[in-house]
């Protein structure tokens, strides 16, 4: 949104000319810094930002988040401007309500000035340090868990210019800290992967060994951090024109940071925070020692069948997700992709059950007032089938059992990743293995069962025990036959 000379801005001077309901929990800017976010996208400005101050507004602590944005500076622009505050709108079918959140202490932009953010980390004020980065920056090989030779990392971990990837300015963070004696830190994970504090433990450690750090440094390390894994939740589409629109004309003054999300939101932690922790179950949070069980049921049975619309949905032209949930026949393929695999896959957490979730999947996905695109759900594909989808197929096999409506996801993702939507409308393929991908295709032969083998010979997407399991290689051949012969709405009509 262009903001005219004159337009007056959210900031602290204005915050008096927002409607009462609409004000911060805090007094903003009186809390100060214990937790460092790396990543200020969207979904942690309405989901961690909100827990968190919720937690301090209940019980106090010093626990201002200073959010670190990677790459963006047109968003730390915004929130600079603003005094670090932003607005969340709730949007339902029932309406919408707008709420600025004061939980930030300050922002950061690490492209900007990665040495300030390394020596945030190293501050002893900062006892918690939570990720949203996305699954590709972990740069970790989904089936094998090992870092990705990649030159910008190496030359992070290798040289003394400032970092420029996550784990580099990880590594340089905690050096530091261990160098400054700052004491114990959680390294929260709030990715949509699974066991995402073990992965990134992992990550660490291998980060920490490329740099060569001295044994004597990793075990202090290994003493003070902990890494506990956390299951997130609430759909947060990327902000629009739209999104500023509806927060301007609540706000009564113009906010270029506001977010808009789904009134649903969840959050389960392992509860391992050496240095103290924000009250989050203040704020709702549910702080347990296994998060497992509540990840994948998350990422199979919410995620899986995100993927599986957004897939479907853009090659049928559907915009947005509520528009694919339009399509006639795909809820009805949906429960039975959560009833017949997804609930078989795994053991829920206890006291829930799979298909009642799932239905409340589908109510969540279906909110007209959510406008959250197919191709951004369909983006990055390669790092989010696996822990949506193939593990799914993956754990169904070692049964014994098919895996129908899973293969029928993973065929929707090859022909989607092919380029083209029924209508001959190109899709565009925003994923970074995409060149990977787009060679693999052309190398192969322009049938179903080329597109298969070219595929799914990509070994970081899909493991060898998979890839040459017959039975499945058989079921997404079928499907993509379906679908590249009939398109999605005939495929989706004779589903058996
Ligand atoms: C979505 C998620 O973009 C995607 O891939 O599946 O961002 C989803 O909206 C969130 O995980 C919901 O918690």
């Amino acid at each position: 949104m262009a903001v005219s000379v004159g337009t007056e801005r959210l900031g602290l001077a204005t915050l008096r000319r927002v409607p009462a309901e609409s004000r911060p929990l805090l007094r903003p800017g009186t809390v100060p810094a214990g937790v460092v976010h790396l990543g200020l996208g969207a979904f942690h400005r309405a989901h961690q930002a909100v827990y968190t101050e919720a937690a301090i507004g209940a019980a106090g602590g010093e626990w201002g988040i200073v959010g670190v944005a990677p790459r963006s500076t047109a968003l730390v622009e915004a929130l600079t401007a603003q005094d670090a505050l932003f607005s969340v709108t709730t949007l339902s079918a029932e309406g919408a309500t707008t709420r600025v959140v004061g939980a930030l202490a300050g922002v950061r932009h690490a492209a900007g000035d990665p040495g300030a953010v390394v020596r945030l980390l190293a501050d002893p004020a900062i006892r918690v340090v939570t990720l949203t980065v996305t699954e590709k920056a972990y740069q970790l090989d989904p089936v094998s868990g090992v870092l990705r030779a990649d030159p910008e990392l190496t030359l992070d971990l290798t040289s003394d210019r400032p970092p420029v990837t996550v784990p580099g300015l990880l590594v340089r963070g905690l050096l530091a800290r261990a160098a400054a004696d700052a004491g114990p830190v959680a390294l929260v994970s709030c990715d949509n992967l699974p066991a995402n504090g073990h992965r990134l433990r992992g990550l660490v450690r291998q980060a920490l060994a490329l740099a060569g750090t001295p044994d004597a440094t990793l075990d202090r390390i290994a003493a003070q951090v902990s890494f506990p894994s956390t299951m997130v939740d609430r759909i947060v589409p990327a902000s629009t024109g739209e999104t500023l629109a509806t927060a301007h004309a609540r706000l009564g003054v113009a906010d270029l940071a506001a977010v808009a999300a789904e009134p649903y939101t969840q959050w389960v932690v392992e509860d391992d925070f050496p240095g103290g922790r924000p009250a989050w179950e203040r704020a709702g949070a549910v702080l347990t020692d296994d998060a497992g069980p509540w990840e994948r049921l998350k990422l199979r049975g919410l995620n899986g069948v995100h993927s599986a619309v957004a897939y479907l949905g853009a090659l049928a032209g559907c915009e947005t997700i509520a528009d694919a949930l339009a399509l006639p026949g795909l809820t009805g393929v949906l429960r039975r992709f959560v009833a017949e695999d997804v609930a078989a896959s795994f053991t829920p957490p206890d006291g829930v059950r799979v298909t009642d979730y799932g239905e409340e999947v589908l109510a969540r996905f279906a909110n007209p007032a959510i406008r959250h695109r197919t191709l951004q759900v369909a983006m990055d594909g390669s790092q989010k089938l696996p822990q949506r989808v193939l593990h799914t197929i993956g754990d169904l096999r070692a049964q014994g059992r098919p895996a129908h409506w899973g293969a029928l996801v993973v065929a929707a993702w090859l022909r989607f990743v092919g380029g083209q939507a029924d209508d001959g409308r190109r899709l565009p393929l925003d994923d970074p293995l995409a060149d990977r991908i787009r060679a693999a295709l052309a190398a192969a032969p322009d049938t179903p069962a080329g597109t298969v083998d070219a595929l799914f010979a990509l070994r970081e997407v899909f493991p060898a025990a998979l890839a040459e399991d017959d039975e499945v290689r058989d079921e997404v051949t079928g499907w993509l036959t379906a679908l590249r012969g009939h398109g999605v709405a005939a495929t989706l009509a004779g589903a058996p």
